[in-house]
This record gives C-alpha cells, structure tokens and sequence, in this order.
C-alpha cells in the first residue's frame, strides 16, 4: 500500500521483524483499498501483546467497541474463533462478526477478517504485528487492512474512513500501554 510504506517505520526494529512484516503483504483486488499504519509505543512489546492478543475483548483498547461476545466462549481462542462486535453509536455500524485469521504467541501477529455484521466495510481484513525496537524498552505496532471499496464510495474516502478508525484504536493501544508501564 503506497499510502505509508514500511520502509518509514520510524525506528529501527529487533532482527527477526522481517517475519512478521511479511504478513502486511496483502493481495489487494481492483475494487478494494488498502493501507498501513505505524504507532511507536513507550512500553514492552509483552506489555502490548497482553492487549493486542485478546480477540475475546477488543473493547479493551478500541474505544468505538461497546461490546464483544465469542462464540462458544468456553473454548480457547484459535484460528477461525468468531466474535460478535456492538459498536458504540454515532458510527454508520451497529454490530461487525469477526473471524480470528492469526494469532502468533511467538512472532505477535494478530489478525482478523470481517465476515458480517451490519455496516459497510465488507471483506475487511486487518493485520497487526508488534515489533521491539532495537535496544530499547519500547514497541512499534504495525497494523495494515484491507477492504472492499462500499458502492458509492471511492478508495480514498474508504481509506480516510478506516484509517480514522485505526489512528484512534492505535492511539488508545499506546495510552493505555503506557499507562500500565509508567
Ligand atoms: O476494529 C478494527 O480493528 C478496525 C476497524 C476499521 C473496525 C471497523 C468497524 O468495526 C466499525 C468500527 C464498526 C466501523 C467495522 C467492521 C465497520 C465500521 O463501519
């Protein structure tokens, strides 16, 4: 995605990175935009992926998150573990099902697929790999999406739209890290 290429990752990322940033190299189809987003975090990734591992409560860092209930919540979360997301209101949304596509305990990758739900981001995929930085207590989060393009939309308001969404789920991610840390 040409929007922010990886190579201005502000820090100089561990060894071993490379891995997990292969997994931002989407295939992206005529009708769908795509984008990447970096957030430099104040905290150990160990710190960060306690959060970003929990697909059963994405509440607990994105603020647009009301609710999140899984689907036969006894079991352990593994690939192909469904939620179902309420969204707070003031969003063109009112719930999103998601499927777990990844979750790398070892290399911290986390993705998901949107697969329905009542809103417009069809086929949105996102994800979010956590990187150490190089002699330094602090993480780096990449996270890149995509989606289909929603009739009557261009690519670039879809991308503003989500990217929107991102910043602020990436922000909070940072705050609430940091707070922990501090
Ligand atoms: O949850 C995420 O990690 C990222 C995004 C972009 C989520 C988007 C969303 O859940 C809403 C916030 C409800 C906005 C979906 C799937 C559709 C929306 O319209």
């Amino acid at each position: 995605c040409p929007r922010q290429p990886l190579a201005a990752v502000p820090l100089p990322l561990s060894s071993g990175s490379d891995v997990a940033l292969h997994h931002h190299a989407h295939r992206v189809g005529s009708n769908q935009c795509c984008s990447v987003m970096t957030q430099a975090i104040e905290a150990p990734v160990s710190t960060v992926w306690e959060v970003v591992r929990r697909f059963d409560n994405p509440q607990g860092y994105k603020n647009f998150v009301k609710s999140c209930h899984v689907i036969g919540g006894e079991t352990p979360m593994r690939v192909g573990t469904v939620r179902e997301v309420r969204v707070v209101s003031g969003l063109p949304a009112v719930s999103s099902t998601e499927r777990l596509e990844i979750l790398d305990d070892e290399r911290h990758v986390i993705s998901f697929s949107v697969v329905g739900g009542d809103h417009r981001l069809r086929n949105y995929r996102s994800v979010t790999t956590l990187h150490a930085v190089e002699g330094g207590k602090g993480t780096v989060v990449v996270e890149s999406y995509v989606v289909d393009v929603p009739p009557g939309n261009t690519k670039e308001e879809t991308c503003v739209f989500v990217d929107t969404i991102v910043r602020c789920n990436l922000h909070s991610l940072a705050q609430i890290t940091e707070n922990r840390t501090s």
